[in-house]
């Protein structure tokens, strides 16, 4: 890592602004800006609002669901006394590809659409003057892109995003854009490990600075009271009588880390740390030593107008929305969220699950339906399987890094229900596995999310993981409808049963389960897509949970209706929310607001 990947932030010695707001924008069907010039001035341009996805701003559905290059470009003044600082242009993430240019220089590029773009644009830059910034983008799908999927080319030549993933293939700058000013000599990095002896605590930390000036490090409380101190790159900070970060009852340190010069401080970074420890033991997902049973939700990015752009108004929102219905975890399905996200969590003491952008990685455009049929993709036989390594393993890394330090992070998941039933997903996923164990300062515990073909029998990658998360629709993709509810129970519980006998002693989370339910219909007795239904529904699934005692959570599959591509299995979107797209409260929010309250 050559550029650090530190949030901004504002002090003494740093500086940053935001380029949100509206920025010039073209499509390029034909790829032809790189050849023109689009770098140096973007023709007619229109403008286009950042941080958003550019989908659901356009009324035809030409531009709506387009797919190929497209540029993004703004102006920004950098002033004077800025000179001699580092500059860094950081974007939150560019979907899912992209180029960024400087007054028409290549500054530099990035793959992946959910992880930050900082670039080192310090050469590039004017002081006194205008800047140019010019975005080359693509939101192409591929075997080898994290999502997977295919782009299909019409007889005209116009592209058209088939993702193996069930979410609307939003695409565009979908977070903030920020110009930083750092010091030359600066921290790069950081990390902590925390350790529990009795009412005290141990915060290890290591920083990592591109300079040899002597380092400190303070820990403050709440109220700003130096709690501890120590100094140089890596040590311990002994915290008497520590405030843990605990669920849904937080606490937050400061830690403020400086490079001390002979003129005085060179630099200086502060971050927010919770102290909590995160362990398995047996089938229980330990915080702080004590047990916790995850309750809450997979999400996705994703409301009217924006699309995959994030709002601090409709993440707030969805706080209190998942606070009413007691929850205390949610999945960052499937891809890593804005850092915002993770910020709120730290803050209201809620769990994450965060999310490689692994999934579609099962050969079929439904693979999902496919696959919870019983139908057998195969995927990692394929000669692109080297290319699409490399980029898992590059994205795991640029999670890890990017949000290690939450204490809201309890676990990191490296897939969402891909093929795992060959020898080949067993050899993949073993290097992403070993990979990943090498990343985190903490040794969190690692899943992944298992779909119904990863059966106890058949499964070959269960081994690798400390959490095994499980995504099951029975009552919904396998026999849906109240006249075979029972029929699901049973098969459900046969599968349960199987996993048991297997004596894995290691916890289960339900990551996912669910059913499609539209707000308007309600009907006795139920069928599918009825609020009844959705109750009924749940009902049964937390029957067959309680008889499990190594079942150690439940996410509802979803938070929230969201966008999907259209098909005849989605009406308008995926609709198993709990609350709809404009998170107002189906009636299955109150079944599992009574049942939160207690479990
Ligand atoms: C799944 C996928 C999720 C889909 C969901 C569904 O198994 O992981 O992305 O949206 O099923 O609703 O079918």
């Amino acid at each position: 890592m050559g550029v650090s990947e530190l949030y901004p932030v504002v002090n003494s010695t740093r500086s940053f602004f935001a380029l949100d707001g509206m920025w010039d924008f073209r499509f390029d069907p034909e790829s032809i800006g790189k050849k023109e010039g689009w770098a140096v001035a973007l023709p007619s341009p229109i403008p286009m609002p950042v941080p958003a996805s550019f989908a659901d701003f356009f009324t035809d559905a030409v531009d709506r669901d387009y797919c190929g290059d497209f540029w993004y470009a703004k102006d920004f003044f950098l002033n004077q006394y800025e000179e001699g600082k580092r500059i860094i242009l950081r974007f939150g993430s560019v979907t899912h590809r992209c180029t960024v240019y400087v007054n028409g220089v290549e500054a530099g590029s990035h793959e992946g659409g959910f992880l930050p773009v900082v670039l080192d644009v310090t050469d590039l830059v004017k002081y006194g003057e205008r800047n140019h910034i010019a975005v080359w983008a693509n939101n192409e799908l591929s075997e080898t892109t994290l999502p997977c999927g295919t782009v299909k080319v019409r007889k005209d030549g116009r592209k058209i995003a088939k993702p193996y993933f069930d979410f609307f293939n939003y695409s565009g700058i979908h977070r903030s854009v920020h110009v930083l000013s750092i010091p030359k000599e600066s921290i790069l990095d950081f990390d902590t490990r925390y350790e529990l002896k009795g009412d005290d605590a141990v915060v290890h930390y290591s920083i990592r600075t591109n300079g040899t000036n002597p380092v400190t490090v303070k820990l403050l409380d709440r109220e700003g009271n130096q709690v501890a101190y120590s100094e140089g790159n890596e040590g311990s900070l002994f915290v008497a009588n520590a405030h843990l970060w605990k669920v849904r009852n937080a606490y937050l340190y400061r830690l403020v880390m400086t490079i001390h010069g002979d003129a005085g401080i060179i630099d200086s970074y502060e971050s927010r740390i919770g102290i909590r420890t995160v362990r398995i033991e047996g089938t229980q997902i330990l915080i702080n030593e004590e047990p916790v049973y995850l309750k809450g939700y997979g999400k996705h990015e994703d409301f009217d107008i924006l699309g995959r752009g994030f709002s601090w108004a409709v993440a707030k929102r969805d706080f209190e929305c998942m606070k009413w219905t007691n929850a205390n975890c949610f999945r960052t399905s499937h891809y890593p969220y804005a850092e915002e996200w993770y910020q709120m969590a730290d803050e209201e003491g809620f769990l994450i699950i965060d999310e490689v952008p692994a999934v579609g990685m099962m050969r079929s455009t439904h693979n999902f339906i496919a696959a919870g049929m019983g139908g057998y993709t195969s995927f990692f036989e394929t000669p692109t399987v080297p290319q699409l390594l490399a980029n898992h393993k590059a994205q795991v890394e640029e999670m890890i890094i990017r949000d290690k330090n939450h204490p809201s992070v309890i676990t990191f998941s490296l897939f969402n229900e891909p093929e795992t039933i060959s020898e080949y997903a067993y050899n993949y996923f073993k290097e992403v596995f070993e990979w990943a164990r090498t990343l985190d300062p903490q040794h969190r515990p690692l899943t992944g999310a298992f779909e119904k073909n990863s059966k106890p029998e058949l499964c070959q990658v269960y081994p690798l993981v400390d959490i095994v998360c499980m995504n099951r629709y029975y009552g919904w993709y396998i026999n849906g409808g109240a006249s075979e509810m029972d029929e699901a129970e049973e098969l459900f519980r046969d599968e349960m049963d199987r996993w048991a006998a297997k004596g894995l002693n290691k916890p289960f989370v339900f990551t996912e389960f669910g059913t499609d339910t539209l707000g308007s219909e309600h009907k006795l007795p139920s069928v599918m897509w009825t609020q009844e239904y959705q109750n009924e529904y749940y009902a049964m699934n937390f029957r067959v949970f309680d008889s499990y005692p190594f079942v150690q959570g439940e996410l509802t599959w979803n938070f929230a209706d969201f966008q999907t591509s259209e098909g005849v299995f989605r009406v308008n979107g995926n609709k198993k929310g709990v609350f709809t797209r404009q998170r107002q409260p189906k009636d299955a929010a109150f079944t599992l607001k009574k049942r939160w309250e207690t479990k």
